[in-house]
């Protein structure tokens, strides 16, 4: 048995406000590219099927032109594929699954734990039926074939308080599952309790900072025994950077820091320390705007006073700057600096 366990996709999600439109166009490409890519693998690497852990769309009615995207890329597949709604996408009555529907070589599981048999394996699968559910839909659950080998796809956490499925360790260990396929987390990550792996597949393309820097798929083979491999899948990078520049006295060596990647990456440089007054953060960001997709500066420096490049900050500074700078305007220029920069020490 070999199989693709993917989830996370996000299809329609809003992107940052502050990317131009070439950008959003070339994520949004990237996004549907990397889907391409997944499914292509899949009929490639020889997989007996692909499972969708959850928040394949980012709403449950999202667009008619990316759902009919994915409609058709999943049809052109043939493989079997399994989705278990997740809470950005839960299965109700207005949702896309329910008016729309798939393909038939894609089912969409609707609630309650579903079993699907075949002669070597069984599958299983929930959905959310609305955005929260505190009840964990692994409760009392075990497999039917204990026998069999056996998979399930949901999406959910393992936490005890959370409104997103909370499953336990002890309920999986309990279920008799080879298997455990979860979405929601968007960072990869695996586990094991008792006889049953359990695995969150990440996003298989971040969309923004706080998805991390790159995108993975678990690629899972089962002879005699199961194996999880993770795929990097991204095209786009997040990166995100904190760095001390109290060493850095130019804008070339702080530039360097953030690296000069090959891969189109949009970067979050965070600068702590000292700032030499030598730096000209203007300068900083039109080299890094050269190697970088998209660049983002927040300066948490002691003596930052660059405060024209502050009040562009999409941040709890940039708004004090803002107000700041408006509510003195009639005031003497060093005496608004003066009081900008006290102001900022304390933030
Ligand atoms: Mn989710």
């Amino acid at each position: 048995m070999k199989f693709i366990h993917t989830g996370d996709i996000h299809f329609g999600c809003k992107l940052k406000s502050e990317y131009s439109e070439s950008i959003t166009k070339l994520l949004y490409e990237n996004q549907k590219k990397v889907f391409e890519e997944i499914l292509n693998f899949t009929k490639s690497g020889n997989c007996d099927f692909l499972l969708i852990s959850g928040d394949l769309f980012d709403s449950e009615n999202p667009d008619l032109s990316i759902y009919n995207f994915v409609y058709d890329k999943l049809e052109a597949v043939k493989i079997p594929v399994y989705i278990a709604p997740g809470n950005h996408d839960p299965y109700t009555p207005p949702s896309c699954y329910k008016k729309y529907g798939m393909p038939s070589n894609v089912h969409i599981f609707k609630g309650e734990p579903e079993i699907i048999e075949t002669e070597n394996y069984d599958i299983y699968g929930c959905a959310f039926t609305a955005s929260h559910t505190n009840r964990s839909m692994l409760e009392n659950f075990r497999v039917k074939n204990p026998h069999k080998k056996s998979v399930m796809v949901m999406h959910g956490e393992i936490k005890a308080d959370s409104f997103y499925n909370p499953v336990s360790p002890k309920q999986i260990e309990e279920s008799g599952l080879s298997y455990l396929a979860l979405g929601h987390i968007h960072l990869p990550s695996d586990g094991i309790a008792g006889n049953t792996c359990y695995a969150f597949c990440g996003t298989p393309q971040p969309m923004s900072f706080k998805d991390g820097q790159k995108g993975y798929i678990n690629i899972v083979t089962f002879e005699n025994r199961l194996k999880i491999e993770k795929a990097e899948t991204s095209i786009h990078e997040f990166t995100s950077i904190c760095t001390d520049v109290t060493m850095l006295k130019n804008e070339e060596t702080i530039a360097n820091m953030a690296g000069n990647p090959e891969k189109g990456t949009l970067l979050d440089l965070t600068l702590t320390g000292e700032l030499s007054d030598a730096v000209s953060l203007e300068k900083l960001k039109k080299i890094l705007t050269e190697r970088f997709l998209y660049v983002n500066i927040n300066v948490a420096c002691k003596n930052s006073s660059d405060i024209s490049l502050i009040k562009n900050e999409n941040s709890l500074r940039g708004e004090f700057v803002r107000v700041a700078l408006d509510k003195l305007k009639d005031y003497d220029s060093d005496f608004v600096k003066q009081v900008i920069n006290e102001g900022l020490s304390r933030l």
